[in-house]
């Protein structure tokens, strides 16, 4: 593997300026149907999330903002938490919604046959955007587990305009400066059909909307051997990418740490990012982990999980554009592979460590969090209470 003498100023300035958004719940305990494994030290409540959260930034220096799922993480007092985020050198960030744990949504939310249920979805919807007030968050992230198990269960069409009667609701609520940002998810729980299944079904709600209206692409949600990347640059292209729900899969929608399972994949995903501007400043992508660690350390698998994504964006801006396009303009197919993959095949671990050193940072994120004893202090002091988890 080859490094990279001296990487331009312009790439170091983009690596600095890389924010990935830390998911609450990844630092509460998780699992499958079969089982969810406590850990020691997991926290009990959106304030001790927080905190640890605060240790990956602390680490990493791109990680100043912490999603928060309701009402996994309901508080009686938001602005108490945005201040005491912000006690710990971090901010409150997505606000996620979740109509997909409550009894009467069985047959579905926002598309559920009954509108009194679908009422019941939209005003959980509009509390979060009372809540967005209190965060000061831009974005409302909609992600419905809602479909059908069997053909004829219910109208596809129909449930299609329940759900663009329930989004427009929602839409007409944002403040300025607020967006909703919409999820597909090609299957899970439902197994038949999902309200929203894919990017084109997202776009389509979205278009509708407005200009508020964005679509979450969440590398998990898609059937196997479906080229992210594609979408990841139409969606850019229409200038609708509003965020990733970064993390990687095997099989299914296994929420594992991003890059572990397809480092490759995650490179070609932020080749398109780069080509398409999402790295720069205004963009209005949110780069967001969303991940469950069920059987590793929590925060080191946070800290892990932001570095493997600076190590695909360090790649991805390492790429010789000017020889891509010469190369892919003279129909020289593998000369322009070859381009590619001379970035992906660059050691980028010294440069991040130099970035990391010119942030007053440690090189070895891991190592520094490992040292620090914080592992072993929460551990000790989090006994008792009730840890926090999905709540299902
Ligand atoms: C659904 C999903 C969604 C979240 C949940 C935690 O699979 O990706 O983004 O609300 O996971
Ligand atoms: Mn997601």
């Amino acid at each position: 593997m080859q490094t990279i003498a001296q990487p331009a100023e312009s790439v170091m300035a983009s690596l600095r300026a890389l924010r990935v958004e830390l998911p609450s719940w990844a630092f509460g305990n998780s699992g499958t149907r079969f089982k969810v494994f406590p850990q020691a030290g997991v926290p009990r409540d959106p304030y001790e999330k927080i905190a640890d959260a605060a240790q990956v930034q602390r680490y990493t220096g791109v990680a100043p903002t912490v999603a928060l799922h309701i009402p996994w993480d309901k508080v009686d007092d938001y602005t108490a938490l945005a201040r005491h985020a912000g006690d710990h050198g971090v901010a409150l960030g997505t606000i996620n919604s979740n109509t997909f744990q409550d009894n009467d949504y069985m047959l579905g939310s926002v598309c559920h046959p009954d509108a009194r249920v679908r009422r019941k979805a939209v005003d959980h919807l509009l509390e979060c955007v009372d809540i967005m007030d209190a965060t000061g968050s831009r974005d409302l992230k909609l992600w419905f587990a809602d479909g059908t198990n069997y053909p004829g269960q219910d109208d596809i069409r129909g449930r299609q305009e329940r759900l663009a009667e329930s989004l427009r609701i929602v839409y007409d609520r944002l403040g300025d400066g607020q967006r909703l940002v919409l999820e597909y998810k090609f299957f899970e729980p439902a197994f038949y059909h999902t309200d929203v299944p894919d990017w084109g079904t997202a776009l389509v709600h979205c278009l509708a909307l407005g200009e508020k209206a964005m679509v979450v692409l969440d590398t998990g949600h898609h059937a196997p051997g479906t080229n992210i990347e594609f979408i990841v640059a139409q969606l850019l292209r229409v200038g609708r990418l509003g965020a990733f729900d970064f993390n990687s899969r095997f099989y299914a929608d296994d929420d594992l740490m991003v890059g572990a399972a397809d480092p490759f994949q995650l490179f070609r995903i932020m080749h398109e990012c780069v080509r398409g501007g999402a790295l720069e400043p205004g963009s209005g992508v949110q780069f967001m982990l969303d991940q469950c660690h069920n059987i590793e350390p929590k925060i080191p698998g946070q800290i892990r999980s932001v570095m493997n994504v600076q190590e695909a964006t360090a790649k991805a801006l390492l790429v010789d554009h000017a020889a891509l396009t010469t190369a892919q303009r003279a129909g020289d197919v593998l000369g322009a592979n070859a381009v590619l993959m001379d970035a992906y095949d660059t050691d980028v671990r010294p440069l991040l460590a130099e970035l990391r050193t010119s942030m007053g940072l440690e090189p070895d994120p891991r190592a520094a969090y490992a040292r620090s004893g914080y592992a072993e202090r929460i551990a000790a002091e989090r006994v008792g209470g009730n840890q926090a988890g999905w709540g299902a």
